[in-house]
Parts: C-alpha cells; sequence; structure tokens
C-alpha cells in the first residue's frame, strides 16, 4: 500500500511521488536525523558533462567580474580576495546555473524540507584554494529565533563541483543532528579546535549535491591541498522569508523557457504590489502554508 496513492494530502502526495521515482528515501531519513545528506551525481541525475559546465560557468563568472586568470582549476594559485568577491546572482550569467536550481532531484529534497511553496533565494560559489583558511561553525538559518525548529525555514543545496576527498581539500563539515538545537551557535560552541561537538567532513565526489537544514551547524576546514575546491552554493526559503535577490526580476525570456524555475521563484505576497489593497488571489495560497509544512 502506497500511502500518496490515497489522495490525503494534495502537498505532500507529489513530493512522496518524487521521493520515490528518485529513489531519496536514504537522504529524506538522513535529512531528518542528521540535517545534512549528500547525493552523488548518479542519484541526481547528472553526468560529468554538466558538471563540467557548472565548473566552467563558475570559473568564467569569476574571471569575468574579477578581472582574473584560472587556466586550470586543478592547479589554480588565485589569490583569495578575487576568489570570494562578486560571488552571488549567478544565475543570468549562464543557464547552467537555471539548470542546476530546477534540477528535479534538487528540488524534490529542497520541498521535502520546504513544502511546495520553497522559494529560490540565491546562488553564490565558494571558490576555495592551498591555504585559504576555515570557516567557523554557524547555521544558514538567519534570524530564526530559537524555538521555531520544527520544521526547516531555508535550506543550502551546494552542487559540488571538485572531488571533496578528505580534510586537506577544506571541505565543508557539520554537527550532525545541530538542526534539533533549532538557534543559531553561541560563541563557545563555534570554533572547530574547540567545540564540544563532534565535526563530521563532507566527502563526495564531483556532481554530487550537498543539501542541508539551513539551521544544520556548519563550518569549514582550511584547505591545504593545491587547485581550487568549487563549489555552487544555492540557498532556497520557505515563502515567507526575505530572499537574497530578488529574483521576480528575472528576463522574461528565461522564465518563459523554465516553467519550473518560474514556479520556483514565485512571487512573493508581501509587500502587497498594490499598497492600498490586499490581493486576495494571492493571499489565499500563502494562508495554505499556515496549514501544512508540505504545501
Ligand atoms: O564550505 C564552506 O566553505 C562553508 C559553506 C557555508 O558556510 C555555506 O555554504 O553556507
Ligand atoms: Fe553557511
Amino acid at each position: 500500500m502506497d500511502m500518496k496513492d490515497h489522495g490525503v494530502s494534495e502537498h505532500v502526495d507529489p513530493i512522496m511521488e518524487d521521493i520515490d521515482r528518485f529513489g531519496l528515501y536514504k537522504h529524506i531519513v538522513e535529512l531528518e536525523a542528521y540535517g545534512i545528506t549528500v547525493v552523488p551525481p548518479e542519484t541526481m541525475g547528472v553526468d560529468e558533462e554538466f558538471v563540467d559546465r557548472l565548473r566552467n560557468a563558475i570559473l568564467r563568472a569569476c574571471e569575468r567580474r574579477n578581472g582574473v586568470e584560472i587556466a586550470d582549476y586543478q592547479a589554480s594559485e588565485l589569490a583569495q580576495v578575487d576568489a570570494g568577491r562578486n560571488t552571488w546572482d549567478l544565475l543570468e550569467e549562464d543557464e547552467v546555473f537555471v539548470e542546476a536550481a530546477i534540477n528535479p532531484v534538487n528540488l524534490a529534497l529542497v520541498r521535502w524540507l520546504l513544502g511546495g511553496s520553497a522559494v529560490f533565494s540565491g546562488q553564490t560559489w565558494i571558490i576555495k584554494g592551498e591555504g585559504y583558511p576555515g570557516l567557523n561553525l554557524h547555521s544558514d538559518a538567519h534570524g530564526i529565533p530559537p524555538g521555531g525548529g520544527h520544521v526547516a525555514h531555508t535550506c543550502n543545496a551546494s552542487w559540488l563541483c571538485s572531488d571533496y576527498q578528505d580534510a586537506a581539500d577544506g571541505p565543508t563539515v557539520f554537527v550532525p543532528g545541530s538542526h534539533r538545537h533549532a538557534r543559531a551557535t553561541l560563541p563557545h560552541e563555534e570554533d572547530l579546535a574547540t567545540t564540544p561537538f563532534k565535526v563530521v567532513p563532507l566527502v563526495g565526489k564531483s556532481g554530487s549535491l550537498a543539501i542541508w537544514n539551513g539551521a544544520t551547524w556548519h563550518g569549514a576546514y582550511v584547505r591545504s591541498n593545491p587547485g581550487l575546491r568549487v563549489t555552487l552554493v544555492q540557498a532556497y526559503a520557505r515563502s515567507y522569508m526575505r530572499v537574497h535577490h530578488d529574483y521576480e526580476n528575472t528576463s522574461p525570456r528565461l522564465l518563459e523557457k523554465y516553467p519550473a524555475l518560474k514556479r520556483v521563484i514565485g512571487e512573493s505576497l508581501y509587500p502587497y504590489q498594490d499598497s492600498q489593497n490586499a490581493d486576495w488571489q494571492r493571499v489565499a495560497p500563502f494562508m495554505k502554508t499556515g496549514t501544512d509544512p508540505f504545501a
């Protein structure tokens, strides 16, 4: 018996359908239990050609925006200052960023965490070279007060565009299960060298998607390997959150070409478009999200 076949929830049934179709049960359970899961490229339905395009699009955007040259990412000695600026808002730089944002397996996992009304909030690259510093433990669910942990409010869906094999690659690290604390880290918990929590480094091959509940504490190790770690970070949020970037202004050409992009960008209810009149047609679906975490 499949519960989803009984039409009990118009919101969770289609998400279940995707979880079933893409074989994501283990990843859903890991998201619940640990607040983080790593999905291999085979399950993501992507091949090497996709990852090469995605990595190249990031590297070319960095070159264009920051006036640098990155010939071979596996040997590049790119300076940290050039890797770390002008990194946000990549969607219109290359259509591969749209493909990454609306990958159906990615969206199934995002919608499990944030509901069918999940909103695309922002994309940024992380490019990290030899000797770049690590990062203290933190939550990405900024602005959510303690106590708001029953559902995920945001999530981070990051495409690995280089292999993360061990600590020397400078990977993201996680405190598994920390989403259950439902608060940001406190100062004495943040330092990776002294935190009382067990920290687990992200291991995965290029083309994997690491997705975590925005409340799951994470940081990063120093990179000691030569060459560049390359990552596309994608932020999604529930529809009541403020987005990193206002994608409602995305070119009509892209929105028309990719209906899935149009859906995940959505149309925020607030602020009202007409400041003197409530738009009841748009209020109704927003109210639905108050009745069901999968709406
Ligand atoms: O992998 C890293 O360097 C840190 C990533 C991070 O904090 C994030 O993507 O929110
Ligand atoms: Fe983060």
